[in-house]
Parts: C-alpha cells; structure tokens; sequence
C-alpha cells in the first residue's frame, strides 16, 4: 500500500462530509433519537487546547456509533461567547468585543473542524447573538414575573481589578476566580434570581437522573440541606430572645457561652447597654472585610469579643451563659446566633481552648477526656449530663428534645440550606441587557415581549466606571427611555446579565435553533428532552449544572419544556496536564497546542490518543511517546490492506476473538472506557499480524468499531477496500453472545496418570469424539493394550494400558 499520509486523507474526507451533510440532523420525529451533549467553550483568544478534544472526542464516539445504530442524532456545538476576557481584550486593543469574539469563534470553528468532529453545524449557536439573546432575555422576564428575579442592597463580592461583582461561587479562595485579585465586600444594588426557592426540587431531582457518584455528591453538598431546630435562648433579665440554628439539639445541655454574628442586630440594639460597644464595633469592622469562605475556614485561628453587660439564659437548665461575637458566625446562615457546645463542635472547641471557657461533655463514648480532643462522633455515644435525655442515643436524644421544646413553646424542627440566592447582576458590557425599566412611579417595570431582543447599544468606551457602574450607565440615550407601563420618564436597567446567563438554557436552543417564534418548539422539545448523555468538567458541577437545572425546572413549572430534569446522564472527564504532570500553563512552558499535533501526526493520532490516555475521569499527563504509540497503531491498521484475504467470514480461529472485541468495545464506549476499548482493537490487530492474514469480513468489523475513534483513517480504507458507501452510514457491527465464550477446550491426556499431550477440543464433544482425538494426538506413544479409557468432561482423559 502506500503511505499513509495524513494530510491528505483527512482533509479530502473532511470536504466529503461537509458536502455530503453527512452528520445532519433529521427531523423526523418519528426515528429513535440519541442527544449527545458537551460543553459549548468559550471562544477564548487563546484556541483551542489539548483538554477540549477529550470530552468532545469522547462524546463524538458515542454520537457516531449511535448513529450506525440507527438513532437520529443530536450532537451539536456553539459558542458561550459573552464574559469578561473578551470584554479585557476588547477594552485593552481597543476593539469591538463583537468583532474579538467573531474572530475568536473563526478560529475555533477550524480547529475543531480539523478534528472532523460530527457535529451537525447547521444548528450551530451563539449566546452573543441577539437571535438568541432574545430568548435569555425572555426567560429573565418570565423569572421576573414569577417573582423569581429582584433587586435588593446586598452586600456582595468585589473583585477589584474586574471592578465586577462576583457570585460567591466565583470566589475561590478569597480571590477572584478569574484574575486572582483580591475580592473585597461591597454593598451595591443587584438583581438576584431566587434559585433557594427550587432548593428542594433540586435535591430531589437527582434522585430521578444518572449522574457519576462525585457530581450528585457536589450538587449535594452545594444545595446544603441541613436538618436541625431553631431554639430560643433569652436574653437574661429580659423578655428578648435570641434565637439560634444548630444540628444538634441533643446537645443543648452542653451549652457553654453563645456567639453572635458580628452584624447581629442585638448589638445596635442594646448599643447604650453594652459596656464595650466601640470593642464591638471595632471587631465588626475588621470582619466585614474578610469574606464568608475565609471566616469560615475551620483550621483558621478563632478570634472574638465578649459582649459586656448581656448574658443569655438557657431554656433547657436555667443556666447563665456569656455572649461573645465572633466572625466565624455568619449573618447569612440559619439565625446568625449559634449555641456554643466545646466538647462537641469543632470550632466551639478551638475557641473555648482559646478563651478559657468551660467545655462540658454531654455525649460519652470518647475514649479521651473533652477537655483534650473534640468529640463529634454521633454514631455511637450516649448522653449523659442532660437531665432527662440521660442514656438515649444521640439520634434519639434529638427526637426527644425536639419534641420537649416544641411543647413548651421553646423550638421547633427546622432545615436550612446552604444554597443562597443568585447574584445575577454584573457591571460590564459585554453580557445581556436586563430588560428592565424603572419608572419613579411605577417601580421596576419589565419591557414588553414585543420589544425583544433589547439590543446591546454600541458605546464609545467598554471600560467599566471607577464607581461600579457599567459603562451602559454614560449611555445617556439609551438610559432615558418612557415607563412601558404609565408611558412616563424611565430609566433603563444598566447592569447586564452574568456568563452563567446563556448557557443556562442552551441545549433546548439545539433542538430548533432558528426558531423566531419560541426558544423552540413544543414537538422538537418533546422529541429531544431530556439531553440523553451530558458531558462536562468537574469546574462545572456545581454552578453550570445548578443553574441550567433550576432554569429547566422552572421552564418546566411554567410547561414550557417537557421533562422535569434536562439531563439524563452527566458524566465528567479528568484534565489533561502537561507531561511534567502540572497543569498546563503559559507561565510553565507545557502547553501543547492541538493544532502541532494535528500538523504532525493527524487528526485521528490526537483523537485516539486523547481517547487512550487514561480512565477517561482521571487527569492524565501529556506524553509525546504516547502520540507516537496511537500513531504506529494506526500506521498498523493501514498496512492491514496488505494482509487481506477474500472470506466475508470471520475466520474459525478467531471467531469467538472477534465476537468479543464487538462486545467489548460496544459496551465501552457507552461506559466511559475508551481506553479499554482501543486496547482490545489494538490486540485484535495483533492477532491479523500473528497470522498475517485478515478476512474482508474480519476487516470490515474492524474498520467500523474504529470508525468512532478515527474517523478519517477508516472511511479511506474502507474505500480502498472496495465495501460499499461511506462507512458513516454502515451499521454498527453486532455479536451474538454464545459465540464470545471460547468454545474450544484445552484437553490434557494423560497415559496410566501422566500428561503427555493435551488437545483442543469442541467444548460440547462426545466422549468417543475426544478419546478418538486422544489416540491420534498420542500416536506412537501409546503402547501396550489398551484397559480403561476415562474422560472428565471438559477436564482430562487418561488412558490406562499395559
Ligand atoms: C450546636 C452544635 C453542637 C452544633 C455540636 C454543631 C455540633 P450545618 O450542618 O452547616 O447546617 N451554626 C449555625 N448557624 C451558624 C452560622 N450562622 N454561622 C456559623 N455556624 C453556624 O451546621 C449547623 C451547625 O453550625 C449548627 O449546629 C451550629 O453549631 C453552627 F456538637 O449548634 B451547631
Ligand atoms: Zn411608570
């Protein structure tokens, strides 16, 4: 054969499908269909890495086998193109964010076409464009007015080189998730969307979808539901109560001293009895600079004031406690007032350690003494100290306690969650306008549907303003409109949507993407509802898959969308580092650059390298050997043109061989375990080498299971072999269970006890059958007469002669 060159082949193939509109998506509804979803990019001046090709590799697998298996697929891509990166890069070089982003997305588009991905590009989208902008904004409004979307004083957080406020969820670490700047607390007005409203259904709903083990456990852990009570303790000498949160009502005898959030509104209000208000005041000021995830820190040092002149009483014992303040009690948590128990809080402990409180042990069943180590153990000890829960188990003790405070008028059961509601406002440009206008009289008034999309004006600086205000705030044409309401002066809403906004909603855009009349329409969403398998990265399970989640199960409640949940099945992929197994970074010199390898090795190495690497959910670190490796291994497929034999037939030899492989790599591929899957083709090819032969049958099975993982190499060869058509359109090869169990076994014979040669047999053979092959496999080495003749199926036959 010739020489496999790359180039050639990939791009002549590439031009076939794009003409041929080989990966179309159909609308006949009337079809199985398969919706295969990953993660839109962002168009980032940077390209393409090496770490997009493995999710989008991966998912293209499952996309083409689905569709050699009859299913109308939906395996689309667009682009998440508004945020903050194009809006820096526009503002420094002084262009247009649209005409950034328009390039970005040129650039992108041919990479990704380079890897001959089978995305049907007709359906391609843009959540910069105001065709679909249009219905964000739409969705804003139905949010609005459901009471979903409003406006308060909050005080949020500040990343003060972005000069933009940020969710709390993009604050990792106390720093900007983006640049890394210092993020500050800011009180400014914002929108918020009331996301703490489907807490629950969000729970719930991850009962009823497929998702890996690690995604359900963080949208888990980031909804927070936490069960507990709310107790009153009071203020001692006053009718005041101070109610706090705990979770652990059973321990209320073990109470020790109270704290306070700083901000608690108990202070201003007993300012002129409190002895050191300016002590107070002082402390609340060097807190609110912290933000809630630094205060919160369990290993940081625990830090407080005592309040001078309150003490608070506790209902279950009449005992006087004292009342601090400390930051590690959030205001923004349960009742911002804790209960303090030392023996059995972890912090509690550090801190009454710290300040000398006293640390009383209510649950026993820790083999050293409080005063020494926390114990928060709730599995196995018993309550002493408390009175009437004396001797109960601590899940027993919370019942009682329960109960005994809900019958004397002194708490209730509660549950809190840990979600908050959602900062959806941002001070930029380069977002959606919020289709909001306030009239003085008339408050906060949504613009009409009719007036959708509400253009995103040109301005002459993108530059947001030193007073947080988006730059759309100068635009004073724009910001002066009438009240669509009383007809009267009003202003536009100048804050814009957050990046999270667009792609809370995407995958119902891809199942009509051109509608102008809906987001799309009832029978395409009935049709393609729910996205059967989403793909995405592990930086995304919380917020993205929150998000879109709460947006869909909104739509849902307001029947816009079928199905409650949007996806079926969420699966994550480990990163990609560099060979040094460090991510890969500009400032550490490891970035591979996709199109080098693509340039040098081909489309098909990269992708079956990516493929190859590793456990797909795992990082995996680069290595240029690797590449070579998939490289040879395709080189091999290639030289197997030479080694073809006529035979539509698998061979008898390697018949139960090539059953399995279908199976295997069937069943891979829809598990995650690429990697198996390309091992077992790789053995198989071993096997063609060992014999030097290969049937066309045997051939054609082989090219098509290839097909998914390196598309271009196969459909050439399958063309110079002569099969018929396009190996796109060629069915997914089938395999019939029996014949992937080995049906030949090894037999042992042995003459008067011992082996002297073994034999293969059909495993279902007649004992005359294999004592007759017996014979004429010991020939000459059976001597003497003949006395007994012994077969244990399946096992051994021995002979026994004189
Ligand atoms: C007494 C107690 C005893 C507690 C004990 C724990 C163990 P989650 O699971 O996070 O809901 N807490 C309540 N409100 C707080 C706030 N605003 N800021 C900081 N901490 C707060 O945890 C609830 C527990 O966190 C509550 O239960 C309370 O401490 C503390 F052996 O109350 B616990
Ligand atoms: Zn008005």
């Amino acid at each position: 054969a010739k020489p496999y060159n790359h180039h050639e082949v990939e791009q002549r193939w590439q031009a076939v499908w794009d003409e041929e509109h080989a990966f179309r998506t159909s609308d006949d509804y009337s079809r199985p269909k398969y919706y295969a979803l990953v993660e839109f990019p962002y168009p980032s001046g940077q390209g393409l890495h090496v770490g997009h090709p493995r999710p989008y590799t991966a998912l293209d697998i499952v996309a083409r086998k689905r569709r050699m298996q009859g299913y109308n697929v939906l395996y689309p891509m667009g682009w998440d193109a508004f945020g903050l990166p194009t809006e820096n890069y526009a503002i420094k070089n002084h262009i247009h964010p649209k005409i950034v982003t328009k390039n970005n997305v040129e650039r992108f588009k041919g990479q990704l076409h380079a890897l001959g991905y089978s995305f049907d590009w007709e359906r391609e989208i843009n959540t910069t464009d105001p065709e679909y902008y249009k219905w964000t904004q739409w969705i804003f409004l139905k949010l609005f007015k459901a009471g979903l979307a409003y406006k308060t004083e909050m005080p949020i957080n500040w990343c003060t080189s972005c000069k933009v406020g940020l969710a709390n969820e993009e604050v990792v670490n106390g720093v900007c998730e983006r640049c890394g700047a210092e993020v500050v607390r800011r009180v400014k007005s914002q929108w918020m969307l009331k996301i703490t409203e489907y807490a629950d259904k969000l729970l719930q709903g991850l009962d009823t979808v497929d998702y890996i083990e690690r995604v359900k456990v963080s949208q888990k852990n980031w909804i927070g539901k936490s069960q507990g009570a709310e107790v009153d303790f009071t203020i001692t000498g006053k009718e005041e109560k101070l109610r706090i949160y705990t979770t652990r009502p059973d321990t209320l005898f073990g109470a020790t001293y109270m704290v306070v959030s700083p901000e608690h509104p108990l202070i201003e209000k007993y300012r002129d009895e409190i002895q050191n208000y300016d002590a107070l005041a002082a402390y609340r000021e060097q807190a609110a600079k912290k933000s809630d995830f630094e205060r919160t820190e369990l290993a940081k040092d625990k830090t407080g004031v005592q309040i001078d002149g309150l003490t608070a009483t506790n209902p279950v014992n009449g005992r006087e406690i004292p009342i601090w303040i400390s930051d590690y009690v959030l205001m923004t948590y349960g009742t911002g007032a804790i209960m303090a128990v030392p023996a059995h809080d972890d912090r509690d402990w550090d801190f009454a350690k710290k300040f000398g409180l006293p640390i009383i042990e209510v649950v026993a069943g820790s083999p050293v003494s409080v005063q020494e180590a926390v114990y928060t153990d709730v599995e196995t000890g018993t309550l002493v100290n408390s009175d009437f829960l004396d001797g109960l188990s601590v899940a027993d003790a919370k019942k009682k306690i329960i109960a005994w405070l809900e019958e004397k008028g002194l708490g209730s059961s509660k549950t809190n969650f840990k979600l908050r509601d959602w900062v959806f406002s941002r001070q930029r440009y380069w977002g959606e306008p919020i289709p909001i206008v306030k009239c003085e009289k008339c408050g906060f008034v949504p613009l009409d549907e009719s007036e959708l999309p509400l253009m995103l004006p040109e301005v002459e600086s993108y530059e947001p303003t030193d007073n947080g205000e988006s730059p759309l705030a100068s635009m004073t044409e724009w910001v002066n409109t009438t009240c669509p309401c009383c007809g009267g002066p009003g202003k536009r809403e100048t804050d814009t949507m957050p990046q999270w906004a667009g792609s809370s909603w995407y995958f119902l855009r891809y199942t009509d993407p051109k509608n102008e009349k809906a987001l799309a329409s009832k029978e395409a969403l009935e049709y393609w509802m729910p996205v059967d398998w989403y793909n995405g990265g592990m930086e995304h399970t919380t917020l993205h898959l929150l998000y879109s989640r709460f947006w869909h199960r909104f739509l849902y409640d307001q029947k816009e969308v079928p199905c409650a949940e949007p996806y079926q099945k969420r699966t994550s992929h480990g990163m990609i580092l560099g060979s040094n197994g460090e991510k890969m970074s500009k400032s550490r010199g490891n970035v591979v650059n996709p199109d080098d390898i693509v340039r040098e090795y081909g489309a098909d190495t990269l992708r079956t390298y990516e493929m190859f690497i590793g456990a797909f959910d795992l990082s995996a670190s680069w290595s240029e050997d690797g590449v070579k490796g998939c490289r040879r291994f395709l080189e091999r497929v290639w030289k197997l043109q030479d080694m073809l034999v006529e035979g539509d037939e698998y061979s008898d030899d390697l018949e139960t061989k090539m059953h399995q492989t279908i199976k295997k790599v069937s069943g891979d591929f829809e598990n995650l375990k690429f990697n198996t899957a390309i091992a077992s083709m790789m053995s198989l090819i071993n096997e063609f080498y060992r014999k030097n032969a290969v049937t066309k049958g045997e051939y054609r099975t082989l090219l098509t299971l290839l097909n998914p993982v390196a598309p271009h190499v196969t459909e050439e060869l399958w063309q110079t072999a002569g099969f018929d058509g396009r190996i796109y359109q060629t069915a997914w090869p089938s395999y019939v269970e029996e014949k992937t169990v080995e049906n030949m076994v090894e037999i042992g014979v042995q003459v008067n006890g011992k082996i002297r040669v073994t034999i293969s047999v059909p495993k279902d053979s007649e004992k005359d059958a294999v004592i007759a092959a017996a014979k004429e496999a010991l020939g000459d080495k059976l001597t003497g007469n003949i006395v007994k003749e012994i077969y244990v199926p399946g096992r051994i036959v021995n002979i026994v002669a004189k």
